[in-house]
């Protein structure tokens, strides 16, 4: 064919391939019809590529024409492959060569990461009693992690949370980013942004400059809890928290509340549940004292809600913190919490 295609010859070519198509019987035929036409060399491939010497008004009417009798050839072409291979599975199936009756491939389903199921689980609890799910910043400022919670520049208190710095100092020559150590700071985000009753629940990934070890990781989850609204007491705590560990440990666990100390709350508690493993009698797991403390707790501080700009006098509230991993450790016996983060398969597919 000349480079300069008539729609006769375009029509002859169309004709003339589409009858080999129909002679051409096995995969390796329909292989050698594609080369012919559609291949490099291509029947079809030659005229598209001498259009490029046309005057573009021909090149227009005659490359459209040109591609049409592509597009029959490659919808053809796909027709033919799928017939072969159609030919091929009955020819299979009348030999009696697939058995029905043979089980399945199994087929790998991904599923939730333990700490997520941890988290939500945790969640749900306190969503049963009326809190509401709220999440925030990893890296924070230290306003927000620190100041706002009581914790002033060089208080002694700082020693208990050990921090990793962002590497950015403000005009003062203070680094005032990190990557935040616990939740808390969402309480004081949380009581900025709304007007009491504030009840929330938040979950998120805290870090901390640590070394690793069986119940320590450099990065872990809390989930924050906090409630304020007038005549809030120790005793709604109290019960809350109960509720809580009844949800997710179940109704047997006895729970111990004791004196603890944060700068954020006043009076402070921390509590524990009896030991799952020796069951409060004392074993290696709960270092001979019958109980596994799960989080700290306690009224929160009237300087930390003034500085929100909440009438201490008019408000109470509560607020705790728990680990999450640690959680799912007392509820699955999980006894190394760097297996969370090994990313071993044989770990992670037990939940
Ligand atoms: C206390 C009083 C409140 O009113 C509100 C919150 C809190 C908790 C406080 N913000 C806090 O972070 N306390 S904590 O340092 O003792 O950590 C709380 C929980 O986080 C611990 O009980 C533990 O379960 C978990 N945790 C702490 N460091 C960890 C860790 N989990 C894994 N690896 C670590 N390195």
């Amino acid at each position: 064919m000349t480079s300069n295609p008539t729609p006769t010859d375009l029509e002859e070519l169309q004709a003339s391939a589409l009858r080999e198509l129909e002679q051409a019987a096995s995969s390796e035929a329909i292989e050698q019809w594609r080369v012919a036409y559609l291949g490099r060399r291509g029947r079809l491939t030659q005229v598209l590529r001498g259009l490029s010497s046309l005057a573009p008004d021909e090149r227009r009417t005659a490359g459209a024409a040109a591609n049409r009798v592509k597009a029959v050839l490659e919808e053809r072409l796909a027709g033919a492959e799928e017939n072969v291979r159609l030919g091929r599975l009955q020819a299979i199936a009348e030999e009696g060569r697939i058995d029905v009756t043979l089980p399945g491939r199994h087929v790998p389903v991904g599923r939730l990461h333990p700490t997520t199921q941890m988290v939500r689980e945790i969640c749900d609890a306190f969503a049963s009693m009326g809190f509401q799910v709220v999440e925030g910043p990893e890296v924070e400022w230290d306003y927000y992690n620190f100041e706002m919670l009581n914790i002033p520049k060089d208080h002694p208190a700082r020693d208990m949370w050990d921090t990793l710095w962002i590497d950015h100092v403000d005009a003062q020559g203070e680094r005032p980013m990190l990557l935040r150590t616990h939740t808390s700071p969402m309480q004081v985000r949380t009581m900025q942004n709304a007007e009491p009753p504030v009840r929330v629940v938040v979950p998120g990934k805290c870090y901390r400059y640590e070394a690793t070890d069986a119940t320590h990781e450099w990065h872990f989850y809390q989930v924050e809890g906090l409630a304020v609204d007038e005549g809030i007491t120790f005793a709604d705590m109290k019960g809350t928290l109960y509720e809580f560990a009844r949800l997710i440990f179940g109704s047997e666990r006895k729970v111990r509340f004791r004196v603890d100390f944060f700068p954020f709350v006043e009076p402070g508690a921390e509590m524990a549940i009896d030991c799952f493993v020796c069951k409060g009698g004392g074993c290696n797991v709960c270092k001979g004292t019958g109980w596994i403390e799960i989080l700290g707790a306690g009224m929160v501080n009237p300087t930390v809600l003034e500085g929100v700009g909440y009438d201490s006098s008019r408000y109470t509230g509560f607020a705790f913190g728990m680990g999450v991993e640690r959680i799912a450790m007392l509820k699955y016996g999980i006894d190394d919490i760097r297996l969370f983060y090994g990313n071993d398969l044989r770990f992670l597919q037990q939940f």
